[in-house]
């Protein structure tokens, strides 16, 4: 059986160095993570806690910017190229993008590292969110800013493959993943637009010294702008995986593939005019602002609640395929020996719980009680942290053998990994959340409270550092072995088992979907709009007040 490799050998190439990048990072990000989960809860200090920012930085640029995205371009490359079946127009335009997007990675990781060492006159300690005041190194914005305008080429090399493939195929539907990569690139067109001025008009200039002073609320709405929507970016390469590969691997078919075009376009619409939700206590945004943020929010659950409907009715289908029976009996028949099912299911599982937790965030009033706790690392190790990064983890030991020609070096380790990757984060997600509750904040090397204590055991803050620190390890280990397991696999010179790739048509396909989802053209048009009603008034009020230089130096 012919696979991937053998029909498009030079896509498969740049997905696998997308995702050798991506794994570089994954492995010096969770080593980082590690650091900080031991040094933040006083169980081991490797670092002197000045260097906490750094650390920090790079491991949210590394994990939460590079991997997933880095992931992302791979996976979106096999998409396009497999369901479009035909290879992108000019392969140097794909090497070009991979180029440009690495050579950005690695002088913003430069900028940052380079902040451990005080006799290198250079620094990017502002975190992964980097608005102002903080202020970088001006490489590191350099580097973000050409790792940007390298996926927006990416998106271009995807587009056109779109516009080869419509000129022979006037009447067909568009193939359901390549519908999933075309309308998640119109949603990060649309958003990436918001850091691209910040960085480019304000940022840049204002590192380099070209200008004294910046806005620092300019730059956090322009961040929040982008930094709301970058969260689907990170999360859609896991719905096209849970879509489009997990019900094959429950061992059935996708629900509704119209119902799949609906969730994609409602995320096209809502995924911009919602980031004021992080900026719920920023002075100098309006209560009522603030407001239509939330209630923009709320409707934005709507995709993913849709989401879990379709995605588990598929999963169940495909047991009772199986020949699982009952109410939830069917849940055994599923096949859980399978790394790939297994890590993509339990991905999904503690997404809802993330998604819970997400919608506490979102209300104005509860996030007050949240904010700046380590609540939030903890809603965000549950979505971005599990639902993509475990799900990319799974999808790997899917995709490999497409890829390579070779079967995955271990299943047991992989299952393995997959299930210690769960439990670490049970222990730390669920810890850090309730840390969050006794006001613990984010974002420090030396919270002083107290540490664990076995006569005060249960329910201490002493108790649930040590679940963070427990979490963290596990969770470290879960890494090595995937990477270990993918090292072993590329290394490995077998050539051997065909692998069954084909993935069947839905229960309900896609000439049953309205004609209208496949107009591209007519929802970015909306979500402009969208985009425009919820930002010119606060973005004119935020300039109105102090300028659009605003007054603050860097820090
Ligand atoms: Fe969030 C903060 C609200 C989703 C990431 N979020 C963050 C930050 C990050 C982040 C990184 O409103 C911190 C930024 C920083 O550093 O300051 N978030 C939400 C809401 C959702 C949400 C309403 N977040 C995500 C996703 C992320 C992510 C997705 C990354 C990928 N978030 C907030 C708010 C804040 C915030 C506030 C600001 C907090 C503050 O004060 O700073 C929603 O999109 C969630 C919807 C999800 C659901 C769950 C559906 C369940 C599904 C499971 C299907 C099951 C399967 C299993 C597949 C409703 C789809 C099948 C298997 C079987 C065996 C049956
Ligand atoms: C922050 C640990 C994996 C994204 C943190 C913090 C800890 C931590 C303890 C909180 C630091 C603080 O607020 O003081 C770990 C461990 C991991 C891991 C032990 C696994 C080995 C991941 C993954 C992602 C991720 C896979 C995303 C794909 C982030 C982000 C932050 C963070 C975005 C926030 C950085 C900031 O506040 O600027 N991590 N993490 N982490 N982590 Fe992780
Ligand atoms: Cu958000």
């Amino acid at each position: 059986m012919a696979t991937f490799v053998d029909n498009y050998p030079d896509e498969a190439k740049v997905v696998q160095a997308s995702f050798a990048v991506a794994f570089v990072a994954l492995g010096i990000g969770a080593l980082f993570g590690l650091i900080q989960a031991l040094h933040r809860t006083n169980v081991l200090r490797v670092i002197d806690s000045v260097d906490y920012y750094t650390l920090l930085t790079a491991h949210g640029v590394l994990l939460a910017l590079v991997f997933t995205i880095f992931f992302l371009v791979g996976l979106f490359t096999w998409a396009v190229t497999r369901s479009f079946d035909r290879p992108l127009p000019d392969i140097r335009l794909t090497w070009a993008w991979f180029g440009l997007m690495t050579t950005g990675t690695v002088l913003a990781t430069v900028a940052i590292v380079a902040g451990l060492f005080p006799e290198i006159p250079m620094s990017a300690d502002v975190l992964y969110t980097f608005y102002a005041p903080l202020q970088a190194h001006p490489i590191f914005y350099i580097g973000l800013a050409m790792f940007i305008i390298g996926t927006w080429m990416a998106g271009a090399d995807w587009f056109l493959t779109y516009r080869g493939w419509r000129g022979e195929n006037p009447d067909s539907r568009i193939p359901l993943q390549a519908f999933m990569v075309l309308t998640t690139m119109i949603m990060w067109y649309v958003s990436t637009l918001g850091v691209a001025v910040s960085v480019v008009f304000f940022l840049i200039p204002w590192s380099l010294g070209l200008i004294e002073t910046v806005n620092p609320l300019l730059t956090r709405t322009l961040f929040w702008y982008f930094g709301h929507p970058v969260v689907y970016f990170w999360l859609m390469p896991a719905y096209l995986l849970w879509y489009t590969v997990l019900p094959k691997l429950s061992g059935g078919r996708l629900f509704s593939d119209p119902l799949a075009r609906v969730v994609f376009v409602l995320f096209v619409l809502l995924s911009t005019p919602v980031g004021i939700h992080h900026q719920y206590v920023d002075p100098g945004i309006a209560e009522g602002f603030k407001f239509i943020a939330m209630t923009n929010t709320m409707f934005l659950l709507l995709p993913s609640l849709l989401t879990a409907f379709t995605v588990v009715a598929s999963v169940e289908h495909g047991a009772r395929q199986r020949g699982g029976e009952g109410y939830l009996s069917w849940l055994g028949a599923l096949p859980w020996r399978d790394p790939a099912f297994a890590g993509m299911a339990l991905a999904g599982l503690m997404f809802a719980a993330g998604g819970f937790s997400g919608m506490i965030n979102a209300g104005m009033n509860i996030n007050y009680l949240v904010h700046n706790t380590l609540w939030v690392p903890g809603h965000f190790h549950m979505t971005v942290g599990t639902a993509v990064a475990l799900t990319m983890m799974a999808g790997t030991y899917w995709l490999l053998p497409q890829l390579t020609g070779k079967a995955v070096y271990s299943r047991p380790i992989g299952l393995l990994q997959v299930i210690l990757w769960f439990i670490g984060m049970v222990f730390m997600s669920n810890a850090m959340h309730r840390a969050g509750l006794f006001g613990v904040p984010r974002r420090t090397a030396e919270p002083q409270y107290q540490n664990f204590d076995f006569a005060a055991a249960v329910g201490s803050v002493g108790e649930i550092r040590m679940q963070i620190a427990f979490g963290g390890l596990l969770l470290f280990l879960s890494v090595v072995l995937f990477l270990f397991n993918v090292a072993a696999t590329w290394a490995d010179d077998r050539v051997d088992t065909p692998v069954d790739d084909t993935i069947p048509e839905p229960l309900s396909p896609s000439s049953g979907a309205p004609l209208v989802l496949d107009n591209l053209a007519l929802w970015t048009g909306i979500a402009v709009l969208l985009v425009v009603l919820a930002y010119t008034l606060p973005l004119a009020s935020i300039v109105n007040d102090a300028g659009l230089l605003g007054s603050s130096p860097g820090f």
